[in-house]
């Protein structure tokens, strides 16, 4: 026997010691005449508190950003929980399609709330439309598995299996069906809340945020339907980072809302598969967060680590009106791979707490809003052949002010001596078409003349921007602030693309 697999025998013995010496101990109280009560209960108890009282509850099941009601009870009950696997394609991009598997249709899936001490029976169905078998793991589970031993559901049946809600706290759940890590990234995760037996502090608004990697064959934002690119996961090189699935699905009118000086709850999870994130929320301190989804509490937070496969409760009060980013600070996840969102906090300002300028243009440039309607007709007009001029200039606009305007300008000004304007530029006007596409596909640096001011100084190349992106965002270009005129198509990028990436000179 090698050394390694010893020690690993040696520890797992001591495992299953552990095991032997904690819970059967709580079960053995649940047959005795006097079960502990709730107020009994400390946040370390498992939470046996005797068979299930009353009639069976059905559990309310809320899709994200929203959470089920508190739950009132003093009594542990038998809760019934019904939830069914959907595969189903969604937009997770403006103009990009993705097939997701889901939990009760929706990513994350459905959030389940039951209290300490419920027995819970829990039924997984899977729709007869799926193509995949799936099951559930429960982190909320004390059993093999979390459940994934008996609910391992073929398309078009149901399984169905029994728990005890031992441990207070806020528990990922997922699939656990081969191979796991495709069906995680494919967004079968969610959140279940297993409330402490006196509840939970009351608060004005609880939401319901959970982060997932994603891992599509195209770049990000590259419009059509993507599948899923088993190399990119497990390289760990994700496409889109994103809070409840859909890039956009917490911003614009879709951004959760508060009033100043209201109380705020999130129950943020990490469904993985791969990432750890670095929640944050860019102008807000969390009062309190319960790290690791558990009972210790920390106050004064600026950021919660929440591993794959964790949770956190974060709270805070609202104190100034504004918009509030929810981010991974792993910052390029959120303003290049979609991980981030919004609160909007609405009510007066309190210019002794903040002397209230808004901070949207600052982080969000085209964000703030999910406009990229624009962007998306052009793709579908593409897609049909029957792309106009038109069409390309009002995608062009969006994704500039997304992509160029940070430095150029919305107004194609530029800032004198820092960024050349781009408005009536003569230096643009006279690159030939291959130059100019070159700009933003390789960057540009060294000496320019642009209108008669020499500049010095580095534009970094544009990578990200697929070859109809820049095909839009030049046409914008040539045909704004009195510039020449003309169209660029995407083939003619993808020539330029292909060519050995001479950059191109300055002196152009
Ligand atoms: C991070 C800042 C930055 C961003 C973002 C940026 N540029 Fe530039 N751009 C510059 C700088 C700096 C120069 C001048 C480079 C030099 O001095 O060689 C420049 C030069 C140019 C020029 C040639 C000079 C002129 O004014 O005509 C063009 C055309 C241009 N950029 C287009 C774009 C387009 C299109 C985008 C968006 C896809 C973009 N830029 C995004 C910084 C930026
Ligand atoms: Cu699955």
């Amino acid at each position: 026997m090698s050394r390694m697999l010893r020690t690993l025998l040696a520890a797992a013995s001591v495992l299953a010691i552990a095991a032997c010496s904690g819970k059967p101990e709580a079960t053995a109280s649940a047959g005795t005449a006097a079960p502990p009560t709730a107020a009994a209960a400390s946040a370390t108890d498992p939470g046996d508190f005797g068979p299930p009282r009353g009639e069976p509850i059905h559990a309310v099941l809320t899709s994200p950003p929203n959470v089920p009601p508190p739950i009132h009870r003093n009594y542990p009950a038998k809760v019934i929980v019904e939830l069914e696997v959907i595969e189903k394609e969604m937009p997770i991009s403006e103009g990009v399609s993705y097939t997701y598997w889901t939990f009760g249709g929706t990513v994350p899936g459905s959030f389940i709330r039951v209290r300490q001490g419920d027995t819970v029976e829990f039924h997984l169905k899977n729709s007869p439309d799926s193509k995949m078998p799936h099951n559930i793991d429960l982190h909320g589970v004390t059993g093999p598995g979390g459940g994934a031993a008996s609910s391992f559901t073929a398309p078009g049946h149901e399984s169905q299996f029994t728990f005890k809600a031992l441990n207070q706290g806020v528990y990922v759940y997922h699939c656990a069906t081969a191979p796991v890590g495709m069906h995680i990234a494919n967004g079968m995760y969610g959140l279940i809340l297993v409330e402490p037996p006196e509840g939970m502090p009351k608060v004005d608004h609880e939401y319901y945020v959970m982060q997932g990697d994603f891992y599509t064959v195209g770049k990000y934002r590259e419009k059509g339907h993507q599948g899923f690119d088993m190399d990119k996961a497990i390289d760990e090189k994700p496409t889109y980072v994103l809070f409840n699935g859909h890039e956009g699905s917490l911003t614009g009118d879709n951004a959760l809302t508060a009033k100043v000086g209201q109380t705020v709850r999130l129950f943020v999870g990490n469904g993985g598969p791969n990432l750890v994130s670095s929640f944050h929320v860019i102008g807000e301190i969390f009062d309190t967060v319960r790290q690791e989804g558990g009972t210790v509490e920390q106050h004064n937070v600026q950021t919660t680590l929440i591993p794959s496969g964790g949770a956190a409760m974060v709270e805070f009060r609202t104190q100034v009106p504004g918009s509030y980013v929810l981010v991974d600070h792993s910052i390029f996840r959120a303003f290049n791979k979609g991980a981030l969102g919004i609160l909007k906090v609405d009510g007066p300002e309190d210019k002794a707490i903040y002397s209230g300028k808004e901070v949207d243009s600052v982080y969000l440039g085209d964000r703030a809003e999910p406009n990229l309607h624009a962007v998306s007709t052009a793709a579908k007009a593409n897609a049909a052949g029957t792309l106009s001029k038109a069409d390309q200039i009002g995608a062009g606009k969006q994704l500039f002010t997304g992509t160029c305007s940070v430095c150029h300008q919305a107004n194609g000004q530029g800032l004198p001596g820092v960024f050349p304007p781009l408005a009536k530029s003569d230096y643009l006007a006279k690159q030939t078409r291959e130059h100019l596409i070159g700009i933003p596909l390789h960057g540009l640096h060294g000496k320019v003349t642009v209108n008669g001011t020499e500049y010095d100084s580095v534009m970094p190349p544009m990578t990200q921007l697929t070859d109809d992106e820049v095909a839009n965002i030049l046409t914008y270009v040539l045909n704004s602030w009195d510039n020449p005129g003309g169209q660029i198509t995407k083939d003619e990028v993808a020539k330029v693309r292909a060519q050995p990436a001479a950059a191109p000179a300055a002196e152009h």
